[in-house]
This record gives C-alpha cells, structure tokens and sequence, in this order.
C-alpha cells in the first residue's frame, strides 16, 4: 500500500477518534501537526468546523481591543514594542480616553473588552495597580460588558483582586511550552512564573487565555506539545498567531510562516479542545486573514479596533485600523459569507457563567476537562513526547 493511502488512514481514524470524543494523544497529535498536503489540510480543517458547530452553532464571538499602554519593560525578541526598540510608538492614554473607546466599542457590538498593556514599569515597577483598578471599575460601568485583562505578570494579589472586581479574563501567553525555547522569546523572563500566574487567576475564579506563538524557532513537536499542554492546563480560551516579524528586533529577519500552517494549528486546537474559545486573530493578517482562520473552526473575532483612536496593535501596529476594517460592519460581512453570525452579548456571558460554574463543579480534579491547580508543576514534562522534541527547529 502507498505510504499515501497509510497516511490517509492514519489521518481519517485520528479525525474519526477525535469526532467521538476521544483525548488524542501526543503521537496523535504530532501526526496531525506534521500535515503538509494541502487536501489533509483542509480535512482537518472541516473536522474542526464541523466540531465548532456542534458545540457553538454559527455563533462568533467579538472582542474589542484597547492597548492602553505602549510602554514595556521588557525585552521579548519577538515584539514590536520591547524595551529597547525606539521606533515603536509609546502613548499612556487616559482613563477618560480609555472608557470613552470602551464605550465606542461597546457601542458597535463586541462581546468584551480587553485592556492591555505592555509591561508598563510607572504601573508594574511602581506598583500603581490602582489606576488598573479605577479603569476596570469605570470601562464595566460604562459597558456593563465582560472584561479581560492582559497586563503581562502581575503579582497574586494583584490577580485576587482583579477577581473580586469583576474582572472575568486573565490573558497571559506563555508562547511556548518549551522552556528553551521560551528563554530565546521571553528573554529574562521566568517560564514557571507566567505559567504559575495562569493558575493562581484560575484559583482566584477568573478565565484564562494561553497562547503559542509560530515561526519562532519551534519544532512540530514543540507545536503539538503546546496544544496538549494548553488543553491539560484547562485554558477556557487557546490562540496561535504567526510570527510578525518586526523591524529593529532581532527576529526582524526571520521569514513569515506559510499561514496554512496557522489555520493547520487552529483546527488542532479546535479538534483537541472542542469546547473552549480560540480566536481568529485581526492583529496578524487584518480583515483578510479572518476567513481562513474562521474556516478552521476559531470561533472568536479579536483585535477589533476603533479608527481614528490613535491606538495601536500588537504585531500589527497599524495593519487596518484607520481604514476602519477593524470594525463589526467588516468583521459580519465576511461572517454572513460563511453562514456564521455575531452572537447575542446574552450568548456570551451565558457561556462565560457556564464555564466558571464548571470550574466550581470540578475543583482540582485533573480528570474532567482538564481543571487542576496542580498542573502547572508539570508544563513540559508531561508533554515530551518522543525524545528531542525540545530541539529540531522547524523554520
Ligand atoms: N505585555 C503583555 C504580555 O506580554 O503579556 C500584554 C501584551 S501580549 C497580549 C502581546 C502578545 O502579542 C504576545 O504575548 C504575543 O503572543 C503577541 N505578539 C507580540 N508581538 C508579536 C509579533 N511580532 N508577531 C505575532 N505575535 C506577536
Ligand atoms: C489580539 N492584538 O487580539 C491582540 C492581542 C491580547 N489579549 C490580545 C494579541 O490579537
Ligand atoms: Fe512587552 Fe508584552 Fe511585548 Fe513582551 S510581548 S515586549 S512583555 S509588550
């Protein structure tokens, strides 16, 4: 038999597991992640849709993007906006400015907010968490819509308290799961303690969102270990974006991805944790990117940005944000081609009330749904796979 035809039976069995319920494992998912033909592609691609849809329907959630502070402390090889790179603009809006956007966004249909910053040093060195503090007190009552937050890492207490005021979404991405890996991404950073802080805000009852980034350095395996480890650490919420490589950091020179590689990684995540949100990020390839990544089951629409703001993004700083293609009018016009909607904001926060209730129900039992306080202590270890998963460089 054609080695071809094996793969084929490989792939439909995996795919035919998957559909069923069943937890892949690790060479399952390493065999997933190593496709190549466009036409295996786009099997798993319908997997994946086919998977959203049982779970979700046609129902798209919608995130607004509010990068309040430019500034960072850091030094991660990847961003536009480490430390040191001098062309990257640096702005601190003001509260005034903050809610005034988060009602603008409210106003135009997004299911969330999402206040970030860079590791700004006047708020994390300073410890002025107050003014975090007064933001999310005044962007909820000015939207009464759920909030997430992605200040990079912020002390324990900190967390808790952002807790008890109502914010329902950690955001901190790890990147990698692979901790040599990360030290090259992350320079100076510490991998157990982002990982940990992930745990400590799901402990203090909020949602967590875990992330890998692609064409960094990694291998297949270290993609398919990132999966699983974000499925075992019962993130509600997955991402993978694509490298962007940007000007005066030292990936500016690395090559982009194939970005079938991305919509490959999205129907994985979908297919190994059908139940949690994954976004289709604007930040990488703007409005035209959505349709893929929609395609491949994601089932959130992030980075939707107000024009004329004079707010950045993240790996994209500008890509469509005073055209005005950042919006929902864009984001549901590609939707109604794909027989998707923009879902009811009751929709949302139904799944969010759900999926803490959940939380509750399992406590720190690590065999349902992945929820464990204790997993953390063992990113990587668990996941390794086959020996050398850590090394071969996959670009
Ligand atoms: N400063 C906080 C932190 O790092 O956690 C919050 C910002 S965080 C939401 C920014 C994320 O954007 C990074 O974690 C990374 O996943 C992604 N990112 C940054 N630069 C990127 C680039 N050049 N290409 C693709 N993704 C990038
Ligand atoms: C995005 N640029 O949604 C944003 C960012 C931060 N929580 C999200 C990566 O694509
Ligand atoms: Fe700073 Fe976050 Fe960029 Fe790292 S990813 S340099 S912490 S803004």
């Amino acid at each position: 038999m054609a080695l071809h035809t094996v793969n084929r039976r490989l792939l439909d069995n995996i795919l035919a597991k998957a559909q069923d319920g069943g937890q892949l494992t690790y060479q399952e998912t390493l065999s997933l992640m190593s496709l190549e033909d466009n036409q295996d592609i786009k099997r798993v691609m319908a997997a994946a849709r086919k998977i959203r849809d049982r779970y979700f329907s046609n129902n798209i959630f919608v995130y607004g993007f509010i990068y309040f502070s430019t500034f960072c402390q850091n030094h991660c090889s990847f961003c536009y906006y480490r430390k040191t790179n001098q062309l990257s603009p640096r702005y601190r809006k003001s509260l005034e400015e903050i809610v005034d956007i988060a009602a603008r966004l409210a106003e135009s249909g997004i299911h969330l907010i999402d206040l970030t910053m860079g590791e700004d040093p006047e708020i994390i060195r300073a410890g002025k968490f107050e003014v975090l503090y007064e933001m999310i007190n005044r962007v909820k009552a000015a939207t009464g819509l759920p909030v997430m937050i992605s200040p990079g890492v912020v002390p324990t207490g900190v967390l808790e308290k952002f807790s008890s005021l109502g914010v329902d979404w950690y955001a901190l991405y790890q990147e990698t799961h692979n901790p040599v890996l990360y030290k090259k991404l992350r320079v100076g950073q510490s991998y157990r303690e982002r990982a940990d802080r992930r745990t400590a805000a799901q402990q203090y009852g909020m949602l967590v969102e875990d992330g890998m980034l692609l064409g960094v350095g990694e291998s297949t395996g270290d993609r398919a270990a990132s999966i699983l480890n974000m499925r075992d650490q019962g993130v509600d919420q997955a991402r993978v974006m694509s490298l962007v490589p940007q000007p005066q950091t030292p990936m500016a020179g690395r090559k982009a991805i194939p970005r079938t590689q991305e919509a490959l990684s999205i129907a994985v995540m979908r297919i190994i944790m059908p139940d949690r949100l994954i976004p289709a990020s604007r930040d990488v390839d703007g409005i035209k990117g959505l349709q893929m990544r929609l395609e491949a089951g994601a089932n959130v629409v992030t980075s939707i940005i107000p024009p004329s703001a004079s707010l950045a993004g993240v790996s994209q700083s500008t890509l469509d944000i005073d055209e005005g293609l950042r919006t929902v009018p864009e984001v549901k016009k590609i939707l109604s081609g794909m027989g998707l909607q923009v879902a009811d904001t009751a929709d949302y926060i139904r799944w969010i009330d759900d999926r803490k209730a959940k939380r509750v129900n399992w406590g720190d039992d690590c065999s349902e749904g992945g929820y464990c306080g204790r997993s953390a202590a063992r990113f990587g270890s668990s996941l390794s796979g086959p020996a050398g998963w850590v090394g071969d460089s996959v670009n």
